[in-house]
């Protein structure tokens, strides 16, 4: 198979050229194409097939050790200008870093074959869904992109019509993470990967496309490409409310978009549209409306059990790609927290040792289709995406932010979103549980100058009356024993209730100067055996800790220098006279 799209046949052959692959082959994204790519894999040991009676189509794939996260440290965004990237990039002049991406590339591919992924973000038919084609040399990425996009013939059908796509060069190399760089060249709709075969830096239509690229998109076209999951809400009633939310890496948005309501909430229904990412357009109404690029999982395995995240738990037990899980005795897989079993062997593949760490990597994660989800919303097909009532941010903090709050405003939700601060998790290298700004929960995903971002999501205030209301929740917060004080998991939907409450003028909320906290029975804690002390601890606001956070905050905007929008600081200045007031 070619194509008779001519800038696309141009751009693979002077890739061939440049890797000199033994075979190229134009992924169909057909059953039979990927039975084909199993088998292989098998054979080679790239999967191994796990036990198949209780595991049908799964299969376990083992990182080299040295790959098992994202890697933010060799993550460039290479625009001519450095200013265009801002201080939350790493950034390399596009000439460099295509002299340095040249030389990795020279020959790579010898001795194996090119696969040609012409692949789709969004439903097919879809007006907000952008195409993209990545060229790699790993089947395991060919294996997880066909669960993650929409990829194949359809994609590259939409893409020839289109005629313009986003151009996506992988090659694993060596493995080594000295000659590994994932870089960025968002004025040539291009990303340029090397030395990783770890899903956030290989598979190129998630972290690398549909947000580094398609945040660059979104600003020139008028929409925002977010780090959000998507779910429904369902009232006894059965009136569905969307909301997009917005946590870091490793804080839940895959529990939190396929919750479970607990027996206490009967008749509510979740229904789940992403897990990880929302791309929003507003419509001729001026209503933001959402969509899933993505049209599969790619999902933190340790923690999942059939209490935490039964959906997940079911979800994971077929036709799902695990790596870097520990196997029990009769090769089940099995991770920290799983509940049941107990590891053999370890994520390596070595007899597992309790001295040598948890048998599961952390960062162990499972690729699966949305559609074998529970509670997959059929709404995920949708050309026209989703409405959305409210978004979302949050973090993991021990300390200071309360289970919920409500911004004043759009303008003032801004300000909340760009103040997110949370814990480090294992899904990027680096020291886990440090607080670090992670702004919309886009530190490591936004492709330009973070102060230009927050100039484009103001930029919406002016462009619709009927905007969503904007939130912040904190599920972490712990007492003085580093206890958690909120339960989480399905209980969280008592606060999604809240707020949708709130978007709905149902309930009335305690002014604060960060926001508006629910008033007491604000949210429905019956049958929770909740001390009613410590739902006072969890929607407590001290001032004085606020004051510190805000002038933090503050520093952090002041490093974006002029560049910073007026409004934002306008809003910031606004919370701390607010609360000098008050301390
Ligand atoms: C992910 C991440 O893999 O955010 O989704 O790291
Ligand atoms: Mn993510």
């Amino acid at each position: 198979m070619t194509t008779k799209l001519k800038s696309l046949q141009d751009w693979v052959d002077s890739v061939a050229k440049l890797t000199q692959p033994e075979d190229i082959h134009w992924c169909n994204g057909s059953e039979a194409e990927n039975k084909r790519l199993i088998n292989q894999m098998n054979r080679s040991g790239d999967l191994l097939p796990l036990n198949q009676d209780h595991y049908p189509n799964c299969y376990l794939h083992r990182s080299s050790p040295s790959d098992v996260a994202r890697v933010e440290h060799l993550t460039y965004i290479c625009t001519e200008d450095e200013e265009q990237a801002g201080p939350n990039n790493l950034w390399m002049s596009p000439a460099d870093a295509h002299a340095k991406m040249d030389a990795f590339f020279d020959g790579c591919m010898q001795g194996r074959t090119m696969y040609v992924i012409p692949y789709c973000m969004g439903p097919l038919a879809s007006p907000y869904a952008r195409c993209g084609v990545e060229v790699t040399d790993s089947p395991y990425v060919v294996a997880n992109m066909r669960i993650m996009t929409r990829m194949g013939t359809a994609a590259l059908e939409r893409i020839e019509s289109e005629g313009s796509f986003v151009k996506g060069l992988h090659s694993i190399g060596e493995l080594d993470p000295d000659r590994r760089f994932i870089m960025h060249f968002p004025e040539d709709l291009l990303i340029q990967s090397f030395g990783s075969g770890y899903g956030g830096n290989a598979l190129l239509g998630k972290k690398c496309h549909a947000l580094r690229i398609a945040s660059w998109q979104a600003r020139q076209e008028g929409w925002l490409a977010e780090h959000m999951l998507i779910v429904g809400l369902e009232s006894p009633e059965g009136e569905t409310h969307y909301v997009a939310c917005a946590f870091p890496s490793a804080c839940g948005k895959t529990n939190l978009a396929m919750l479970i309501p607990p027996e206490s909430q009967a008749g509510w229904k979740v229904w789940t549209l992403g897990d990880d990412i929302a791309w929003l357009h507003l419509d001729a109404n001026g209503q933001l409306r959402a969509i899933n690029p993505e049209s599969g999982y790619f999902g933190v395995v340790p923690g999942t059990n059939a209490k935490t995240n039964k959906n997940a738990y079911d979800m994971i037990t077929s036709e799902t790609i695990f790596t870097n899980v520990a196997t029990t005795e009769d090769n089940l897989p099995w991770w920290e927290d799983k509940k049941v079993g107990s590891p053999a062997f370890d994520w390596q593949g070595n007899k597992y040792d309790p001295d040598t760490g948890p048998a599961a990597h952390p960062n162990s994660r499972f690729t699966v289709a949305a559609t074998n989800n529970p509670c997959y919303s059929e709404l995920s097909e949708a050309p026209e995406g989703v409405p959305i009532s409210a978004l979302v941010f949050g973090g993991r903090r021990k300390e200071l932010a309360p289970l919920v709050y409500e911004a004043k405003n759009w303008r003032h939700g801004v300000l909340v979103g760009a103040g997110v601060a949370s814990e480090t998790t294992a899904a990027a290298t680096g020291q886990v549980g440090v607080v670090r700004r992670d702004p919309m929960a886009m530190q490591p995903f936004c492709g330009y100058n973070f102060a230009d971002y927050w100039a484009h999501w103001l930029s919406f205030a002016d462009k619709s009356d009927n905007l969503p209301g904007i939130f912040h929740v904190n599920w972490f917060r712990q007492d003085q024993n580093g206890k958690f004080l909120w339960p989480g998991f399905g209980e969280n939907l008592r606060v999604l209730r809240w707020i949708i409450d709130r978007c709905e003028k149902r309930v009335g909320a305690k002014e604060t100067p960060i926001g508006f906290l629910p008033e007491s029975h604000g949210i429905d804690t019956q049958d929770l055996d909740l001390d009613p002390a410590v739902m006072d601890a969890l929607l407590a606001v001290d001032n004085k800790q606020w004051l510190d956070e805000m002038e933090s905050v503050g520093e952090y905007l002041g490093s974006f220098g002029n560049r910073l929008p007026e409004e934002l600081q306008f809003e910031h200045d606004q919370v701390m006279q607010e609360l000098r007031k008050i301390s």
